[in-house]
């Protein structure tokens, strides 16, 4: 059984992940670390850590001393916090890539995995159906450190024969943990709101289309990626995309849930992010090398999100 080692196993992707790995491949052969000491309420179904991956001495005293075959290197700013703050987005995005490349090289483990997203792509991709090899010149701190991962791992690749992998996320939508910082994190706020409040301002306009995924499928395309026969692999970092949608088409579907909600409408410097990413991807590419599908569009997502919140939060709707 391989040994698989995440970063940013506290964030959002990183907290559901670590389950879905542990189920699949056994909670000793899946070590959680995060740069912040592990939530308390963690269950104790295997290591829990503390790892800052600027640190390269911990870095690889862990990777050896738990015996690692495959690092998902989930740690990262995301784009809101990246504008807030370019200076640190380089550090803990770029940086901690590097970091994590040079040690699976050094190292010479299996495999690494990190992820992209669509803000690797900017103004002058094609915004519908963007395509997986296409013109990437983003304008964001996040963004310029998603192109930097692609093109160092894929460098990798070639020069020192790494195997990295590489999946563009599009916004994720889940229940258990909030992301922090991100363009598309008003997909998630809505929900909360709707069901405390029943009204929920957007920080992006109407007419403001992106690409999106509920986290069940985020869990099933990174753990089919990690797992996807190297030989059939030609791309090294696929665009997967699960819907499209924007906020007044999410709002319409909460309505149906929910018909006394409210919707208004106040954008604020994320609007500009958002339009310059791709409205709707194009993931053929990922669908012929390694099968991917998703199971769930906005109608399933919007009605599992609104079961699992309520009955997180104890209200009923
Ligand atoms: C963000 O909004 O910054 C992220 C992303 C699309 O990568 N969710």
């Amino acid at each position: 059984m391989k040994r698989i080692l995440v970063t940013g196993s506290y964030g959002q992707i990183g907290t559901e992940l670590i389950g879905a790995l542990r189920k699949k491949y056994g909670g000793e052969n899946v070590v959680a670390t995060g740069r912040k000491k592990p939530p308390a309420i963690l269950k104790e179904d295997g290591p829990y850590l503390q790892l800052d991956v600027l640190d390269t001495n911990q870095l690889h005293a862990m990777l050896v001393d738990y015996d690692i075959d495959i690092v998902i290197h989930n740690a990262s700013l995301l784009s809101g916090t990246g504008e807030k703050n370019p200076q640190l987005a380089y550090r803990t995005n770029i940086e901690g890539a590097y970091n994590v490349l040079e040690a699976v090289r050094i190292l010479n483990l299996d495999q690494v995995m990190i992820p992209s997203s669509i803000a690797a792509f900017g103004p002058s991709t094609p915004r519908d159906n963007t395509p997986n090899d296409v013109i990437m010149r983003p304008t964001t701190a996040y963004g310029v450190s998603k192109v930097f991962i692609e093109l160092w791992g894929e460098y990798y690749v070639k020069r020192y024969g790494v195997d990295f992998r590489s999946l563009r996320y599009p916004g994720i939508i889940s229940a258990e943990t909030m992301p922090a910082g991100g363009t598309t994190d008003y997909a998630i706020e809505i929900f909360y709101e709707a069901l405390k409040n029943k009204k929920y301002t957007s920080f992006l306009d109407k007419g403001t289309y992106l690409p999106m995924m509920y986290m069940p499928d985020c869990l099933k395309c990174t753990i089919d990626l990690i797992e996807a026969d190297a030989s059939k692999l030609k791309h090294k970092s696929f665009n997967i995309t699960a819907m499209s949608f924007a906020p007044e088409e999410i709002a319409a579907e909460i309505k149906k849930h929910i018909p006394e909600f409210e919707m208004s409408y106040e954008p604020d410097f994320r609007q500009q992010i958002a339009e310059s990413w791709p409205a709707s991807l194009d993931d053929s590419v990922a669908r012929e090398e390694w099968g991917w599908k998703p199971d769930y569009d906005l109608a399933a997502m919007a009605k599992d999100m609104l079961e699992k919140l309520s009955k997180k939060l104890d209200i009923k709707y």
